[in-house]
């Protein structure tokens, strides 16, 4: 090591041991030449501590993203830093001739990946995986490359599509703040924590000028409409109206002010997020107009109004549950209905399909009033991301390729994980598969399989954690869908039994001996969760009775009619106990199924990444990983010592889960271009040929050349266009000298020209 730091030194003798000395206390402490290096191969060595030092150092001086080989890793300042992400700084990379030469940035991605769209090289669709725990930044990265994308890919200047496309544009960034509103949150992790998974496919023409997106989201949490953790709250847009709504709109909304709704909890708590005029003006600009608007508040203001309806047993137990709290459901629902439909089971047995009515329990009744909240907004949404769709997307043979923006919600761990913490961490855990795949593992096998000299770097393989979640034929989906599939009365402990023994040998497979509730741990990529089995079950059932659903159909309000279209084969298909005879689709098996199709849609682009580290858990400007907590990076991270600082392991954590160091290590070593060896040939045959006439002399024709007549016109513009040729791939080239790190030790890139 001390060699490796001499490089940076130099001095020589008794002078040069000083300077020796000082250099390694300089690096160690992660002082000035640290925050100079732009790019983290060039840390010497490369390890998890080098790593980090180099990240404080850069955060230390406000400089907030480096690049990591083939990945940009960006750290959330926590702080508004508007210069960074200015209109003028969108237009200076892309006006750079090699935008690499700047300072790392997102818009170095989003312009290396726009270029790639027309590049001879890669002329295929492009995707930006933006990944990292929850808070971490996701979110801000892809709307501000959505930003820096309607400034760069804007269409041409004539007046008319000038208006045209500021349009498309405009609503195509006017998607998030309504998107936000409605699927966001404020959690333990992050006020503006996203709630759902979002993949937006910008569409470009053959002259790269955006003419369009299309928005595909995944797995609302929808639960949250009903159950909100302690000190986490509702979607924003329940503060928004309650707190944005005129006098005029209190009194059409039924939302007097003041009012206490148990499904706001920490009102008092205000965010920049709750900003309800931005949400409006959004909505106007994709084509809701007010009385649309209206119409949707008002179901809201109905759903705070069901939270409030409380049940109560009644003595006589043939006779429905008591209505307590605010039974006046001022929602737009026939109130009666609604009241006595949940409280009132409809059962149809026998062949004559009898119908029997049957008081529910109290803790039935709740159920009921929550499944109709999460249907109504769970519905809402999926009805305003078509509204969104159908204003931004544009005709299909107005683009001929996209660029795939990925934010899905980050790796979560919470005291209380649940069906929606399952799914977002199996997320998390196919995307950090699909950079093992591509990144980590096929390049090192491609190299392996065209015989070039190559030390194997060893990295975290995720497969056991995916076979233990999702595997066949046995895993945790299956096993929580055979229980679903049997609807046999099955216990929270029962549940935690069968998983740990059907799963027993999988090495990903946790125990918590301390846990009072029955629960299970997996070891993910990016650490332990403990998962609660109460309630499992059923969330993954997530039945709705139909009687529910019918009342729903039965609704006279304008919108509700839009989202529960009367439909006349659902009666057909029930059964004489009420159930759906369609097979059971559960949340597990149609999430699997959706990110299945996401990965497949990933699969057909050429992926970059962008890692997003969070510097601490408490959201703030100018802390990341205090310097006494360096000591951590000697702890092995699955066994911390019971004082280690959770949010320190937290950091650290998230460098060591994204497999940065390995990343570091094979793009510093590895050949960064990769040419087609066709391609390659065909580029620069006339070099070949140019050599064969220098050593030959200028009368001999080469081979290639067989003997055609060329006239040194020809010659000459062709020469003309190979040097422009090497003067386009030059940036890239530079780049990968670049990336060889030490000087000391530069030698020219190594180009593969592999043989696909
Ligand atoms: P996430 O998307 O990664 O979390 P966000 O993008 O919502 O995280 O970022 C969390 C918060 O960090 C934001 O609300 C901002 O306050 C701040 N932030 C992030 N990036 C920047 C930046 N570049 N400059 C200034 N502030 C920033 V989650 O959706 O919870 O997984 O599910
Ligand atoms: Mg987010």
């Amino acid at each position: 090591m001390l060699q490796q730091v001499n490089g940076h030194s130099s001095g020589s003798g008794a002078q040069g041991g000083e300077s020796l000395r000082e250099d390694l206390q300089e690096f160690l402490s992660g002082e000035a030449p640290l925050h100079q290096l732009d790019d983290l191969t060039k840390v010497n060595p490369v390890t998890l501590e080098t790593v980090l030092r180099c990240l404080q150092a850069r955060y230390a001086a406000d400089t907030f993203y480096t690049n990591a080989g083939c990945t940009l890793v960006a750290l959330n300042p926590f702080k508004p830093v508007p210069q960074l992400y200015s209109p003028a700084l969108m237009r200076e990379y892309h006006a750079a001739p090699q935008p690499q030469k700047l300072k790392p940035h997102i818009f170095t991605v989003g312009e290396q990946t726009y270029r790639n769209v027309k590049s001879l090289i890669e002329p295929v669709n492009q995707s930006i995986i933006v990944s990292g725990e929850s808070g971490a930044g996701k979110t801000w990265t892809s709307r501000c490359l959505m930003k820096f994308y309607a400034v760069v890919a804007a269409s041409p200047t004539s007046q008319e599509s000038y208006k045209i496309a500021e349009r498309i544009e405009q609503r195509i960034l006017n998607s998030n703040p309504v998107m936000e509103a409605f699927g966001n949150a404020c959690t333990l992790r992050n006020n503006n924590s996203s709630r759902f998974g979002k993949f937006i496919q910008l569409q470009l023409n053959r002259a790269q000028q955006m003419t369009g997106a299309a928005v595909q989201t995944y797995l609302l949490e929808k639960t949250r409409v009903a159950c909100q953790a302690s000190s986490e709250r509702n979607f924003h847009i329940f503060y928004q109206i309650c707190k944005g709504a005129s006098m005029d709109e209190r009194l059409q909304w039924h939302l007097p002010e003041g009012a206490a709704f148990f499904w706001l909890p920490n009102p008092e708590r205000t965010l920049e997020e709750d900003c309800f005029e931005v949400t409006r003006e959004a909505m106007l600009h994709l084509g809701i107009d007010t009385p649309a608007q209206n119409n949707i508040f008002q179901v809201l203001a109905g759903l705070l109004h069901l939270g409030n309806v409380r049940f109560a047993h009644s003595e006589d137990e043939a006779q429905p549950c008591h209505l307590t709290g605010d039974a006046q459901c001022e929602n737009r629902l026939p109130e009666d209905p609604l009241l006595e439909t949940l409280r009132i089971r409809t059962i149809r047995a026998g062949r004559q399909q009898q119908v029997f009515q049957k008081p529910c329990s109290q803790a039935e009744c709740d159920t009921r009033r929550d499944c109709v909240a999460k249907l109504v907004y769970a519905r809402l949404f999926d009805w305003l991301v078509s509204v969104i769709n159908s204003s931004i997307c544009a005709d299909p043979a107005s683009w001929t390729t996209f660029i795939g923006l990925l934010d899905v919600y980050g790796f979560e761990s919470f005291p209380n994980n649940s069906l929606e913490q399952l799914c977002i961490n199996y997320a998390n855990e196919k995307l950090q598969q699909h950079f093992v795949a591509h990144y980590l593992r096929a390049q090192q096998e491609e190299y392996a399989v065209e015989g070039l000299e190559w030390s194997f770097v060893n990295y975290q393989d995720n497969q056991t954690c995916l076979d233990l979640i999702e595997g066949s034929p046995i895993s945790i989906c299956s096993l929580i869908n055979e229980e679903c599939r049997l609807n046999r009365p099955s216990s929270a402990a029962q549940l935690q039994t069968r998983i740990e023994s059907a799963l027993a040998g999988s090495p990903r497979l946790g125990h918590n001996k301390l846990s009072r509730e029955p629960s299970f741990v997996v070891l993910h990529y990016a650490g332990p969760v403990q998962y609660h089995t109460a309630g499992l079950v059923e969330k993954n059932k997530d039945p709705v009775p139909p009687e529910l659903t019918r009342l729903l159909q039965q609704s006279q309000d304008p919108l509700l009619k839009v989202l529960f279209p009367a439909d006349p084969e659902e009666k057909a298909q029930e059964e004489p106990s009420g159930q759906s005879r369609a097979p059971v689709l559960t949340v597990v098996s149609k999430f699997k199924a959706s990110l299945e199709q996401l990965l497949q849609v990933l699969h057909c682009t050429t992926p970059h990444y962008i890692r997003c580290i969070k510097p601490n858990s408490q959201g703030q400007a100018h802390s990341f990983l205090q310097e006494e907590q360096g000591d951590l990076l000697k702890v092995p991270r699955s066994r911390p010592p019971a004082a280690t600082p959770l949010d320190s392991l937290q950091v650290l954590s998230q460098l060591e889960a994204c497999g940065l160091v390995e990343t570091i290590h094979i793009s510093a070593a590895g050949f960064p271009i990769r040419i087609p060896h066709w391609n390659f040939v065909e580029r620069y045959e006339v070099l070949r040929r140019i050599c064969a006439r220098t050593s030959s002399g200028p009368h001999s024709p080469s081979p290639a050349e067989g003997h055609s007549e060329r006239s040194p016109c020809t010659e000459a513009a062709t020469l003309q266009a190979v040097l422009q040729d090497i003067l386009h791939t030059l940036p890239a080239l530079t780049q990968a000298a670049a990336t060889l790190g030490d000087p000391a030790k530069a030698t020219p890139a190594p180009v593969h020209c592999g043989r696909t």
